[in-house]
């Protein structure tokens, strides 16, 4: 396969200054005509040049039926058809091209292009999907303004694309057609069509200057009541970016479109984003707190790339984080003023340290902002969204908030209407502030996880403490040196009382030290006696922090830190260091001891009324397998599950009366609201319930059958449905889950959750299970949602079953991928990641997910998606 280089980048040859496409919808056979006016950009010509160069189209998939140029049909020897797209010999800078083409949106199972999703059409168009849509230059840094009719049989009631429709009528065989217009110059990557037979719920937005926006929210009817929560959402979120960014609305009005076959989240498209239905719908009855948050966050990050992403966008797609990482810091900021922002950062983190860090010491390392892709569908990682999130964090962590905005003012400013780089990003930054990022940049450039080790020294004669901060960044594929970054790291200095000691005159206890070098000593005086260091307060850096904390100064942190992150992120490092030493008992042979120091500390911690109950939850709750993976040099994955299982029973049977005692203090059986206090206190009273479950004990396992029988929303519902399948005994878990399935068949999103439960289940989801699951006629391989809840359920959240020492785990992830790489390359891709992690782990794991791996690269031709991953994981 070909790879693509961002040094190659060449600003396109022609423009294409508007768009009007035709649709004529049918199932096995839509005709879309498109017509261009294109122009010659005056950027890329030559010094000097006589002949225009050709025109190349984009185009996949495609039927071709004709091209004309202003209106005379094109003779076959003025185009050529090749590999990707077609070629236009050129006779004037300016012309209007019309070209037909006919398509099978019935047929399309990769869910890129237009495709059909229970009886509706829909497209899904970046990265490069409107290639499968029309002959087209798909590239974002080409930006048109787009004018839509659709033409439809009555049966697609709802005919939606981007902008404002500005006309509708019935053709003469009674079919309907519609019209849109999009004023806004957008990239072929945000065009969008639904047609379906749907049902909506509507509101109004005022902008902060009166405007007055439409909101519209449209899903199948049977879906029509789970609408609520995405609507308050969207409207708090549309308040939020006029608040902190000054960022209005633009189009009279705002659509949303649930659909059920999805390959990622959420999209986008201009006026007319896209919802996976997981990620939009909810009920208390259907949805969990998780889910409900998620929506949150999902609906504004949609509604944020109206700025950053559409209005703004990116110049080629190596510059995929500019809007990514930054609509992410964006959506994080907002759920943060939303929620708890303790929490929001600690789940955040987590899920960085656990998936960001492990792809960024993998075969798939890349930097923010990449070099190369041979695929660009492979590039929406974590790297791009949550690490480049950092980023931009890092830069308002460095500036401060108002700086930060002086900057975000002056590059939507500056780049309204434009396609820009992460350059221009940092430029904008820089100029508003006149702030200095030279070294900064780096970030940009570099991957891998940087690892910092600190040392320390207190002086007592000139009352001096110095903090000694070293830096390295491990190699990754094709970068072995790695020059130091500019990293902000946050610290307090705590004294012996458990206060935070005064860093200077001014009185502040936080500061942001600015580590440039390899190696820096920062000092600190008139410290009057040795302090304890609070590192990295906030997680101000993405980075991995080594210092020689013991068991007590930890346990200290837990209790007295100001600053709440770094008080969770002590009691992880005590679990840490307690999971680690119980996974060295178990490969030695010798019997494993209980964990004293952490339950010390945690006992603490559930007893302290005082502390958020989100907070109790997030520090009781222990590192999961794959987060514990991510720690070892080598992994033993049977030593990981062992050490979590022998440490998660010694503290249920070690605090089980003051769990009981929170159990039952937070039972409280109040009406459902999805805020964050009552999420708090449910996700406590639900870690309890686990953890008293563990025990066996049965009163404890009572105690979930009670909750499970009540029935009060799902938050609830599925805490204790979960505990009863890990730790009641088999036939009873089974009775509860074929209850659940009956009661719920004919809920696509809790069906959903109920293969999860059983897929992702230690002791219930085993190989046989997940096969029979997969003979369910709930299951639909053709279903990404279902695939995952499935698949990706067993491969990636079940460790214990799914790295079984036979190695059929890994075999069965190899070959449904191979089958699912001819119906969805997209979706094949992500479900291998997990055997490309093989290097990882220690010798008999190793080499199964190894020839597993190799077993996909032998069985036949692969898509380009997954080539790319399973070649670059074997080399
Ligand atoms: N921009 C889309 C992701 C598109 C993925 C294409 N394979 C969703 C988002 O990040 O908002
Ligand atoms: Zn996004």
């Amino acid at each position: 396969a070909r790879t693509v280089y961002l040094k190659d980048y060449r600003a396109p040859d022609y423009l294409i200054d508007h768009t009007d496409l035709h649709f004529d919808l049918e199932p096995q056979a839509t005709l879309v005509k498109s017509r261009l006016k294109v122009r010659r950009n005056p950027e890329a010509i030559n010094a000097g040049e006589k002949t225009l160069p050709p025109l190349w189209l984009d185009g996949v998939d495609l039927e071709l039926l004709s091209i004309a140029i202003d209106g005379k049909l094109l003779p076959a020897q003025r185009y050529h058809e090749g590999e990707g797209g077609l070629t236009l010999d050129v006779e004037t800078p300016e012309f209007e091209l019309e070209v037909h083409t006919r398509i099978a949106p019935e047929a399309n199972t990769s869910l890129e292009g237009l495709y059909l999703s229970n009886g509706m059409y829909c497209t899904q168009c970046e990265a490069e999907g409107f290639r499968k849509i029309t002959y087209y230059p798909d590239r974002p840094d080409v930006m048109s303004v787009f004018t839509t009719t659709i033409v439809a049989p009555s049966k697609y009631p709802v005919l939606l694309a981007n902008g404002n429709k500005v006309d509708s009528g019935t053709t003469e065989d009674g079919r309907l057609r519609v019209t849109w217009e999009d004023p806004f110059a957008k990239p072929s990557y945000l065009f969008a069509l639904v047609a379906g037979d749907l049902q909506y719920v509507e509101d109004s937005f005022t902008t902060a200057s009166g405007r007055e926006v439409k909101l519209q929210l449209f899903t199948e009817p049977k879906n029509i009541r789970k609408c609520d929560h995405a609507m308050i959402s969207l409207k708090h979120a549309m308040r939020w970016d006029e608040e902190v960014y000054g960022r209005e609305y633009d189009l009279d009005v705002f659509m949303i479109v649930a659909v059920d076959h999805f390959n990622m989240g959420a999209m986008e498209n201009k006026g007319l984003n896209i919802f996976n239905s997981a990620c939009v719908l909810a009920s208390p009855e259907t949805a969990t707190d998780g889910a409900f948050q998620r929506i949150e966050s999902i609906v504004a990050h949609e509604y944020f790339h109206n700025w950053s992403g559409n209005r703004v966008t990116c110049r080629d797609w190596f510059q995929l984080s500019l809007k990514e990482g930054f609509t992410v810091f964006r959506d994080a900021e907002f759920s943060a003023d939303m929620n708890s922002r303790a929490v929001k950062r600690i789940e955040d983190v987590s899920l960085l340290r656990t998936a960001q860090f492990s792809e960024d010491a993998g075969p798939m390392a890349h930097p923010v902002r990449p070099d190369s892709y041979m695929e660009i569908s492979n590039f929406y990682t974590l790297t791009i969204y949550e690490k480049g999130a950092e980023v931009v964090r890092m830069i308002h962590t460095l500036l401060g908030p108002e700086a930060f905005r002086r900057g975000s003012d002056l590059y939507f400013e500056r780049h309204d209407g434009s396609a820009v780089t992460c350059e221009d990003f940092i430029c904008a930054m820089e100029d508003a502030n006149n702030a200095d990022l030279r070294q900064f940049r780096r970030w940009y450039e570099q991957a891998g996880t940087p690892v910092l080790t600190v040392t320390d020294q207190y002086d007592e004669a000139s009352a001096t403490y110095r903090l000694t901060i070293a830096q390295r960044t491990p190699a990754t594929p094709g970068q072995t040196e790695k020059p130091p970054l500019h990293i902000p790291v946050s610290i307090g200095l705590i004294g012996a009382d458990g206060r935070d000691l005064p860093l200077d005159d001014s009185g502040k206890t936080s500061t942001v030290l600015n580590l440039t070098e390899a190696e820096q000593t920062f000092t600190f005086s008139n410290i009057p006696h040795a302090p304890l260091p609070s590192l990295l307060r906030g997680f101000s850096a993405p980075v991995k922090l080594h210092y020689g904390y013991s068991e007590d100064q930890l346990l200290f942190l837990m209790q007295h830190d100001s600053d709440a992150f770094n008080r969770w992120d002590a009691s992880r490092r005590l679990a840490i260091k307690a999971l680690e030493s119980l996974q060295a008992q178990y490969r030695d042979g010798s019997e494993m001891t209980e964990p004293a120091a952490l339950i010390k500390g945690l006992s603490a911690v559930l007893e302290n009324a005082a502390l958020d109950p989100a907070l109790v939850a997030m520090m009781l709750a222990l590192p999961s397998a794959q987060e514990l993976a991510e720690e070892c040099e080598v992994v033993d994955a049977g030593a990981i599950i062992a050490a979590r299982k022998f440490a998660r029973n010694s503290l249920a049977n070690a605090l089980s009366a003051p769990l009981l005692a929170r159990y039952q203090q937070l039972d409280q059986r109040k009406p459902y609201r999805p805020v964050a206090d009552d999420i708090a206190e449910r996700s406590l009273k639900n870690t309890c319930l686990g953890y008293l479950c563990a025990t066996l004990d049965p009163s404890s396992l009572d105690l979930a059958r009670l909750q499970l029988q009540r029935d009060e929303n799902m938050t609830d519902v599925a805490a204790a449905l979960g505990a009863l399948v890990e730790y009641a005994p088999r036939e009873e878990a089974e009775k509860y889950l074929g209850a659940f399935y009956d009661q719920w068949q004919q809920d696509t999103q809790v069906v959903e959750n109920w293969f999860l439960l059983q897929s992702g289940s230690a002791s219930f989801g085993t190989l046989e299970r997940v096969r029979e699951l997969m003979q369910h006629p709930a299951f639909e391989i053709t279903n990404p949602n279902k695939v995952r809840s499935v698949i990706s359920g067993f491969a990636s959240r079940n460790f214990t079953q799914f790295h079984r020492e036979d190695g059929s785990g890994y075999r069965f992830l190899a070959e449904q991928v191979s089958v699912l790489d001819k119906l969805n390359p997209q979706i094949a891709a992500r479900l291998v990641i997990p055997l490309t992690h093989w290097k990882k782990y220690c010798d008999h794991e190793s080499a199964r997910m190894r020839a597993a791996l190799q077993g996909i690269m032998d069985a036949g031709e692969l898509s380009r998606d997954l080539y790319e991953v399973v070649s670059k994981s074997l080399a």
